[in-house]
């Protein structure tokens, strides 16, 4: 009697443990059948009852069954730990080659992206790309331009001097200086870079901007040259009219030397505080190249002639994409950068 109750008891409870949907069912059997109060618990009180081989035999029985279901419901909680563990996995999973979520791609600078369309420009025109260093000697940044110690145009340019006697270039024309003494004539060639004042900051000015400076020495150039690439440059920048003004201009390394400014594109003309009221902005002074600076780099001047131009770089890029304060250039400000 004992022997079919305790062999229908192990079937039913292995079949209930089978059917488990979740780990509490397999609790509930576990109390209900293996429990301190559970029924092999009140089956083995039974056992004294018995005479001793029977005792013996359902008493092994009932421990048989007892490990049986033990074992069967480790298995089945193990199928469940597993389970969770996998969905767990799957939930949690990460692919690390993704880009995090929230990041925008990057992008090329407005000052970027106007100096490379120049270079491209340039480039098709024949003109090379050169470099020069940002700390520069005084001959190179003055003297080779025809701005000899106390001559009152250095003070037109306010400068960062280091100890030993070097400079931060205030401007990209000591690259003319640097490529007309590597190349020598005929030479056509431009030159991006950056550049810095000691002076006051406001919204048209900064102490570290861009110049991108250009150069053509050859035999019998003209102002017409001259006239030529700077509107070239100018309609494949603004891919528009622009008015602009040729006004005589002073520079030591030039003459004549011009200012060409543009009408400004900020208020159109209006005044504002990018253009100091005037309606104009100074953009891109150019003029012939001095024959002091071209015999002081080698260059005969009775031979040779040619055009340079300094264009102010940061301020077309203002020009260009209608920004009222140079500050917000280089501020590193993404709520400015990522309109563009
Ligand atoms: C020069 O730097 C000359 N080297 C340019 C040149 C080259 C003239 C070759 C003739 C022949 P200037 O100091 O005017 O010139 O500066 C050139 C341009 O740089 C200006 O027209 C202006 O657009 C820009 N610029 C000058 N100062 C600043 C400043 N503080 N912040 C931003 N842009 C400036």
């Amino acid at each position: 009697m004992l022997e079919s109750i305790l062999r229908d008891l192990e079937c039913s409870a292995r079949e209930r443990i089978a059917a488990a949907k979740a780990p509490q069912y397999l609790e509930a059997v576990r109390i209900e059948v293996l429990g301190r109060k559970g029924t092999l618990a009140q089956i083995s009180k039974e056992l004294g009852k018995l005479p001793p081989e029977e005792r013996a035999r359902i008493g092994k029985l009932l421990n048989s069954v007892k490990q049986n279901l033990e074992t069967a419901l480790d298995s089945k909680k193990g199928q469940f730990d597993h389970e969770a563990l996998r969905e767990r996995l799957e939930s949690e999973w990460v692919d690390l080659t993704l880009p995090a979520p929230g990041t925008r791609p990057g992008a090329l600078h407005p000052i970027t992206r106007i100096q490379t369309e120049i270079e491209d420009l340039f480039i098709s025109l024949g003109f090379a790309v050169l470099d020069g260093p940002e700390v520069e000697t005084e001959y190179n940044n003055f003297d080779a331009l025809n701005i000899p110690p106390h001559h009152p145009a250095r003070d037109m340019q306010d400068t960062f001097w280091l100890t030993d006697g070097h400079l931060l270039r205030t401007h990209t024309s000591p690259v003319q200086v640097r490529g007309m003494e590597r190349l020598g004539p005929p030479l056509r060639m431009i030159a991006p870079g950056r550049v810095f004042r000691n002076e006051e900051v406001d919204a048209s000015h900064e102490h570290t901007f861009y110049q991108l400076e250009g150069m053509m020495i050859d035999r019998d150039v003209s102002v017409a040259h001259l006239i030529f690439f700077m509107k070239t440059l100018l309609s494949a920048i603004f891919h528009r009219d622009v008015e602009v003004r040729l006004r005589p201009g002073y520079f030591p390394f030039v003459e004549p030397g011009f200012e060409l400014d543009i009408k400004c594109l900020i208020c159109g003309g209006g005044g504002c505080p990018v253009c100091k009221q005037s309606g104009w902005v100074e953009l891109l002074p150019c003029g012939l190249v001095h024959p002091n600076v071209l015999r002081m780099s080698g260059i005969d001047p009775e031979e040779w002639n040619g055009f340079a131009f300094g264009l102010g770089l940061t301020r077309l890029a203002m020009m260009r994409y209608g920004i009222d304060d140079i500050r917000l250039l280089q501020s590193g400000d993404l709520r400015c950068l990522t309109q563009f």
